[in-house]
């Protein structure tokens, strides 16, 4: 019996021969399904094909249809109850189309995960490919520096103003590997795209700019900003059986322009929605019409007529949100299905082009008292560990990704990194590939593994999230199995919940917390132990003790002295207290040239000392004192250090030149 399975590139061969009866041959591809199937070739003749075949690989003319397009559409707060996919209890009463298009081409991801519960880890998540712990951005504060409060136990670690330069994106991996590169949409990871290997870029809202005022100035055909097409869309309605007009949508556009320019090589485009998340408005009168009709609220709703009040999934405003986004997905749809593709033709781009489609972290509940959304039965939304805040819709689809699936195992959009390598068949440095936090799905998404393996070759069994944000929310968590367990490290408390139980439902809600129940002692353990193997393997940061908390009972470290000489700035530290672990320097911008409000816009050196972007300050005698070489042209910059009892200290600002305390 001879057996081999040989993969070059996308291509699979197999080859399986017994000594008395026939062989087969299988040639493979995903874009292709089989390309070449031997059954009635004699055993001799089928080998020497396998040998020719392998040949031709070897010399890489079976190429041709290498690198697939690849799309990312990423929307903002969208929650896992906001689209009909995976819809439990209360109906969801926002339609969605064009996602259920996408669902019956591909794969529904009905465990899908964010990074994290919040916008700037979950992106830059995604386009490192590295957990946000790893990356050392937790949170959207970034370059915030948040002194406690004399009530406040816990501190939050300093987050750097923008994503390091010196990662490898997934734009520069596409990049390198011959692809064109866009970005449109929402960044919120640091400075424009550009900075960060996008070619082309576009960080306009589009249509979800702000309005003055959300219940009227709804643009018409002839509206210079924002025109109505002209062109009619869903929803269909007795009132209006022939569909709707939407108004102009520039971060739509954006896409589809960049499309069309760089069809003729591979690209990679990465379209990030500003919706769903507030304002929570929509320019588009006849959709908000629509779903004021189906809601029972009065057209438009105002302060005074119309309730936003109300609990559940009743806000028209965010309904016709969810449904722009989703028309804006079928107009991207559209556009691939009816444009050949010039790199293979007779084929349209749809059958050439992967599309990625999540949310950065689970759906927002309330703003102010209006309701936005809920994310029942999960428990909570955005900003937080549980259900409601990192569980989000996921669909995949493209070539060989088996129509109509879907995956109820555990996946994370970590997992797009090693994914798009591979079905790109991208490769890089080996060094970068360490760093990727996720497993490469496709052969879920082909339907050729029912698991997926880590980088080890091992079967990936959890996930983990760490977010010492939040105040009292600030927790770590794990997702294995059946369960969920939550730690806060510095409060020492848990918790832990069983989501589902032999298959089934049981306590997705996380309202029954196990952690004292011994039956589950020995599962909390283990637990316990992954999780804080996995924030020691991914440097996780934070939360750290409060030195001005009233309750604390260990000591802080203490800053005695500061000095600058000839760019060299130091602090000592008081000997009697505990010695410092850890000691960083940030520079702070000159009080003369004042930051831009939003700094999208910027294109930054990345060679000059980064604003605001934490650098490692040196530690002396035994911990008791930091130093720093202030690069020349800085003219302000500040000290953070961790100090051995775990507790962060902010050194004052200090300015270049000036008397220091
Ligand atoms: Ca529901
Ligand atoms: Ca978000
Ligand atoms: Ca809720």
């Amino acid at each position: 019996m001879l057996d081999f399975t040989i993969h070059y590139s996308l291509f699979t061969i197999h080859y399986s021969a017994t000594a008395t009866a026939s062989s087969i041959l299988r040639l493979s591809h995903p874009l292709e399904n089989v390309v070449i199937n031997t059954h009635n070739l004699s055993t001799m003749k089928t080998f020497r094909l396998f040998l020719y075949l392998c040949l031709l690989m070897t010399l890489g003319i079976a190429s041709a249809l290498d690198k697939p397009n690849i799309i990312i559409f990423y929307v903002d707060d969208l929650g896992w109850q906001d689209v009909g996919l995976n819809d439990l209890d209360d109906k969801c009463p926002y339609e969605t189309p064009n996602l259920d298009k996408l669902a019956a081409m591909g794969m529904n991801f009905t465990q899908a995960y964010s990074p994290a519960p919040s916008c700037s880890p979950s992106r830059a998540g995604i386009i490192t490919g590295q957990h946000p712990a790893q990356l050392g951005m937790t949170h959207v504060y970034l370059g915030k520096v948040t002194e406690g409060r004399p009530k406040d136990q816990f501190l939050s670690p300093y987050l750097d103003q923008h994503l390091n330069f010196d990662h490898l994106t997934l734009a520069d991996a596409m990049k390198d590997n011959g692809y064109k590169t866009g970005h449109v949409g929402k960044w919120h990871i640091g400075p424009n795209a550009d900075n960060y290997g996008f070619e082309f870029v576009d960080h306009s809202r589009g249509v979800h700019r702000g309005m003055k005022d959300r219940t009227k100035d709804f643009p018409t055909a002839k509206d210079k900003q924002y025109p109505l097409s002209q062109e009619k869309y869903f929803p269909f309605s007795d009132k209006k059986p022939d569909g709707i007009s939407y108004p102009y949508d520039q971060l739509t556009e954006s896409a589809l322009k960049f499309m069309t320019e760089n069809k003729s090589e591979p690209f990679f485009l990465n379209m990030w929605h500003w919706m769903v998340h507030w304002p929570v408005l929509t320019r588009n009168g006849e959709l908000l019409e629509y779903y004021c009709d189906k809601m029972g609220q009065p057209f438009p709703p105002t302060s005074t007529a119309g309730d936003m009040t109300l609990p559940g999934q009743q806000n028209p405003y965010f309904a016709s949100m969810v449904t722009t986004i989703d028309w804006s997905l079928g107009r991207v749809m559209d556009y691939l299905k009816n444009t050949d593709d010039p790199r293979n033709p007779g084929k349209k781009l749809i059958e050439t082009t992967y599309i990625f489609f999540s949310s950065d972290n689970g759906g927002a509940e309330q703003k102010a008292k209006e309701t936005i959304s809920d994310n029942f039965p999960l428990k909570y939304g955005k900003t937080n560990t549980e259900e409601g805040g990192v569980r989000v819709p996921m669909v995949v689809a493209g070539p060989g990704v088996t129509q109509g699936s879907r995956f109820d195992g555990l996946v994370n959009q970590l997992d797009y990194f090693p994914t798009i390598l591979k079905v790109t068949a991208s490769s890089i440095a080996a060094d970068q590939k360490k760093l990727l936090s996720g497993a490469d799905i496709s052969g879920v998404l082909t339907g050729t593994s029912e698991k997926i393996v880590n980088t080890e070759g091992k079967e990936r069994t959890h996930l983990f999230w760490h977010y010492p944000h939040g105040g009292g929310s600030m927790k770590s968590a794990i997702r294995e199995g059946d369960f969920k367990l939550y730690q806060h490290a510095q409060a020492g408390s848990y918790e832990l919940y069983r989501l589902s139980k032999d298959g089934a439902r049981q306590d997705i809600e996380e309202n029954i917390n196990l952690i004292n129940d011994p039956e589950y002692a020995e599962l909390t353990k283990g637990l316990t132990s992954k999780l804080n193997a996995d924030l020691k393997a991914h440097n996780a940061q934070g939360p750290y003790l409060n030195p001005t908390y009233k309750g604390n009972t260990l000591q802080a470290a203490t800053i005695s002295q500061s000095a600058l000489s000839s760019q060299q700035a130091s602090l000592s530290i008081d000997p009697k207290g505990p010695a410092i672990a850890q000691a960083y320097v940030i520079y702070l911008p000159s009080p003369d040239a004042p930051e831009k409000k939003r700094n999208e816009d910027t294109l930054l050196d990345p060679s000059a000392p980064q604003i605001r972007v934490k650098y490692p300050a040196e530690i002396k005698d035994k911990g008791y004192s930091v130093t720093a070489t202030i690069p020349k042209g800085i003219t302000r910059y500040r000290f953070i250090l961790i100090d051995e009892n775990n507790f962060l200290i902010y050194g004052e600002e200090q300015a270049v030149g000036l008397n220091l305390k």
